[in-house]
C-alpha cells in the first residue's frame, strides 16, 4: 500500500455489514451493502495488481446498483426487499435468460452475493487456520466451494492461479491492521455474524422470489 493511500482496517469494513441490517434483520439497505463492498475492493487493490480482473468486475457492479439509487426510480433501490418488489413488478428482470435486462438489480445484487459467500467461507477458514496454513490454499478452497460453481473455466484457472501470490497468513493479518493474531481472532468471531446475517437474508429473500438462477 502506499503511504498517501488511506490506512483501513478490515473491522470497519466487516462491521458496515453491521449497519446495512433494519428492521429486526428483516432487510438490508442497499446503499450500506454497497458501501461494504466498496470497503472490501479497497482492501483488496492494496493485496496488488494481480487482483484487478477481480475487483474491476466487483466495481463495475457497485456502479450498476449507484446508478439505480441515484436515478429516478432511487427510492425503490433504498432495501432489497423494496428492489425485488420493484423490479419484479415492473418486469425488469431477466429471470430464464438474458433478455432486455442484462443489469437488473436483482442479478448485479446476485453477483455479489454469491462472492459473499466466498468471503464468509474464505475468513472462517482464516479464523480457525493454524500459523503454518497457506493462504493460498484457504482461498482456493474457499473459492471451490461457492462462486467456482458459477464461473467459467477460464475464470477458474485464472483465478486459481491469482491465488498463488496471496501473501501469507501473518501479512494478511497485518494489512488487516487489527492488531496480534490473537486480535485479528476476536475480531473476525465478532464480526463474521454480520455478514453472515446480510447473506442469509438475501439468500432467504432470493429463495421466495426464485431469483437465485438469473442468468
Ligand atoms: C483476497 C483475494 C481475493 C480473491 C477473490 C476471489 C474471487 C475470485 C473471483 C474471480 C472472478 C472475477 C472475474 C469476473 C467474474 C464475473 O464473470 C462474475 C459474474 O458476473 P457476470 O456479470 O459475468 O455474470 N462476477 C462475479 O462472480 C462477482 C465477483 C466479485 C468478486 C469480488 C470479490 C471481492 C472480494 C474482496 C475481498 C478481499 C478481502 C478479503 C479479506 C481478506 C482478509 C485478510
Amino acid at each position: 500500500m502506499s503511504s498517501t493511500e488511506e490506512k483501513f482496517s478490515l473491522q470497519e469494513v466487516l462491521v458496515s455489514f453491521k449497519s446495512c441490517l433494519v428492521d429486526d434483520d428483516q432487510d438490508v439497505l442497499v446503499e450500506h451493502y454497497l458501501s461494504g463492498w466498496k470497503g472490501l475492493v479497497r482492501f483488496m487493490n492494496s493485496l496488488g495488481t494481480v487482483f484487478s480482473f477481480v475487483s474491476k468486475d466487483a466495481v463495475s457492479k457497485i456502479q450498476i446498483m449507484e446508478k439505480y439509487l441515484a436515478g429516478e426510480h432511487g427510492e425503490r433501490y433504498r432495501t432489497l426487499q423494496s428492489m425485488v418488489e420493484y423490479e419484479l413488478s415492473s418486469n425488469l428482470v431477466d429471470l430464464n435468460k438474458r433478455g432486455s435486462h442484462p443489469e437488473s438489480g436483482c442479478r448485479t445484487i446476485l453477483r455479489l452475493h454469491r462472492a459473499l459467500r466466498w468471503l464468509q467461507l474464505f475468513l472462517e477458514k482464516l479464523r480457525t487456520s493454524k500459523e503454518d496454513s497457506t493462504t493460498s490454499t484457504l482461498c482456493a478452497e474457499a473459492y471451490n466451494d461457492s462462486l467456482a460453481n458459477y464461473h467459467p473455466w477460464l475464470i477458474r484457472k485464472t483465478a486459481n492461479v491469482a491465488f498463488l501470490v496471496l501473501p501469507t497468513r501473518n501479512t494478511f493479518f497485518e494489512v488487516m491492521n487489527v492488531g496480534t493474531t490473537e486480535d485479528v481472532v476476536d475480531m473476525l468471531g465478532e464480526a463474521m455474524p454480520y455478514v453472515c446475517n446480510v447473506y442469509d437474508f438475501t439468500q432467504e429473500l432470493y429463495s421466495q422470489h426464485n431469483l437465485l438462477d438469473i442468468p
